[in-house]
C-alpha cells in the first residue's frame, strides 16, 4: 500500500462541560483529523488526540501536527506498506512523539482494514459484540455535587465511574460518593498530583473498595509507586508514565502497578497497544481502555482494540453525545446497559460528518507525497 496524499483538519471542539484535573480545566478540545488515501483511492483516517497545552504529555496538538507534517508523512513517501505493523517500525527511528505517531499509524490501520474487507475489530483481533464501558468524572466544586452527577451517569448506564482527585478534593468526595452507591465500581485518578508525603491520604482512600488507583505520582516514577503498592490493597494504575512495552516491562519487574491505563495515542499507535494488551495478560496485569477527550474517530478506533479479549475492565469510552454538542462522525454511538456496540461496517466503521467536520476547523492542510 502507497501512500499518496494526506489531509490534516485542524479542529476545535467546545466541550458541553469544562473538564477540571489536578492539571487545569479544558473547556476546548484542540484535536487534528488525519485523512490519508493510497495510490489505490483507500481512505483512511485517524485522531491526533494531543491537547492545546502541555500537561498531560510534551505534546500539544500544535507540536504533534508539525512532527507528522516535517517527519512522519515524508518517512512514508514511496514506502509500499505490505503490513500495518511496519509503521511502528518505520516511526521508530523518531524519539517519543507518540500522540503524533498514532495519529498516522492508526489512519494505516484504517487503510489495511479496509483494504481487507473487514471491520478494524476484526481486523486487530478482536471481536464484534458489545464492550463494556466507563465514565471519568471531572473534580467537582463540591462532594455533594459530585455525588449529583455520578447519579446522572450510572442512570445513563456506565458501568464504572472513575473519579478526578488531587489534594484537598479526595477523601471526603470519595467517602460520599461510596456511601451513596455502595455496590459501584469506582475508581480515582490522581493524574500525578501526590507525593510519597501523601501516604495517609492514600491509605485513607485503600478504605473504600475502589477498584484500582490512576497515577497517583510523578509521571517518570516507577519507584515510589512501587513502594506504595506495597502498603495498600487498592492496585495501583499507571497512565502517563506508560509510553511503551518497556515501560509496562518496568512496571512489572519492579512491582509498581497492577493495573495499566492503555491509551492508543500515548504508547504511539495500534501495534504498540496490542503488544501492550498481550503482555498484560500474558503476566496478569489489568489492562484497559483509556480515553483522551476522543471525537469520533478517535473513539472508534478506542472500540475496535478494546473488542479484544485482554480487556475485561470498562474503558474510558463514552457515547457521542458526552463531550460534544455535536460529534464529527454521522453514526450515533449510545450505551447500552453500559455497553457499546462494535461498528460493524469495515475498517473503523463510522463515516465522517463533513460539513461537521468543517463547522470545527481552523485550518486545513494537504500534503502530497511524492
Ligand atoms: O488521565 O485518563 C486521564 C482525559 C484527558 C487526559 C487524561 C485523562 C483523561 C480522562 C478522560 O480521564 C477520559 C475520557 O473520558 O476520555
Ligand atoms: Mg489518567
Amino acid at each position: 500500500m502507497l501512500i499518496k496524499k494526506a489531509e490534516i483538519f485542524h479542529l476545535q471542539m467546545p466541550l458541553l462541560a469544562p473538564f477540571k484535573t489536578s492539571y487545569g480545566e479544558m473547556s476546548i478540545k484542540h484535536l487534528c483529523i488525519v485523512k490519508l488515501v493510497s495510490e489505490d483511492g483507500i481512505e483512511g483516517y485517524g485522531e491526533l488526540d494531543a491537547f492545546e497545552v502541555p500537561w498531560y504529555t510534551e505534546e500539544t496538538t500544535e507540536t504533534a501536527s508539525l512532527i507528522i507534517k516535517s517527519h512522519l508523512l515524508p518517512q512514508l513517501k514511496g514506502v509500499d506498506l505490505q503490513n500495518p505493523n511496519q509503521v511502528n517500525t518505520l516511526f521508530k527511528v523518531f524519539r517519543g512523539n507518540e500522540m503524533a505517531k498514532a495519529a498516522v499509524e492508526t489512519a494505516i490501520w484504517d487503510m489495511f482494514a479496509k483494504a481487507s474487507n473487514q471491520p478494524l475489530a476484526t481486523f486487530l483481533g478482536g471481536s464484534i459484540g458489545d464492550i463494556d464501558v466507563g465514565v471519568s468524572i471531572g473534580i467537582q466544586e463540591s462532594p455533594e455535587i459530585l455525588v449529583n452527577v455520578v447519579r446522572k451517569y450510572v442512570s445513563e448506564g456506565y458501568s464504572r465511574v472513575k473519579l478526578k482527585i488531587k489534594p484537598g478534593s479526595d477523601v471526603e468526595s470519595v467517602k460520599q460518593v461510596r456511601a451513596t452507591f455502595p455496590n459501584l465500581s469506582l475508581m480515582v485518578d490522581a493524574n500525578s498530583a501526590y507525593t510519597r508525603a501523601d501516604i495517609e491520604t492514600l491509605k485513607k482512600l485503600d478504605k473504600y473498595d475502589l477498584a484500582m488507583i490512576e497515577q497517583p505520582f510523578g509521571t517518570t516514577d516507577f519507584v515510589d509507586h512501587a513502594w506504595l503498592q506495597k502498603q495498600i490493597a487498592t492496585p495501583v494504575c499507571l497512565d502517563e508514565n506508560i509510553r511503551s512495552l518497556e515501560d509496562v516491562k518496568q512496571a512489572f519487574t519492579l512491582q509498581s502497578a497492577k493495573a495499566i491505563n492503555l491509551k492508543i495515542a500515548r504508547v504511539g499507535g495500534l501495534a504498540e497497544a496490542i503488544k501492550i494488551a498481550e503482555f498484560c495478560f500474558e503476566n496478569n496485569m489489568l489492562v484497559w481502555c483509556g480515553g483522551m477527550y476522543e471525537a469520533g474517530i478517535g473513539r472508534a478506533h478506542n472500540i475496535a482494540l478494546a473488542s479484544r479479549a485482554e480487556f475485561t475492565f470498562p474503558g474510558d469510552i463514552s457515547a457521542s453525545n458526552r463531550y460534544f454538542h455535536q460529534d464529527i462522525i454521522q453514526d450515533e454511538i449510545t450505551i447500552n446497559n453500559g455497553k457499546i456496540a462494535t461498528p460493524t461496517n469495515i475498517g473503523i466503521g463510522v463515516t465522517v460528518d463533513q460539513p461537521v467536520l468543517e463547522s470545527y476547523c481552523t485550518k486545513r492542510e494537504v500534503i502530497v507525497l511524492d
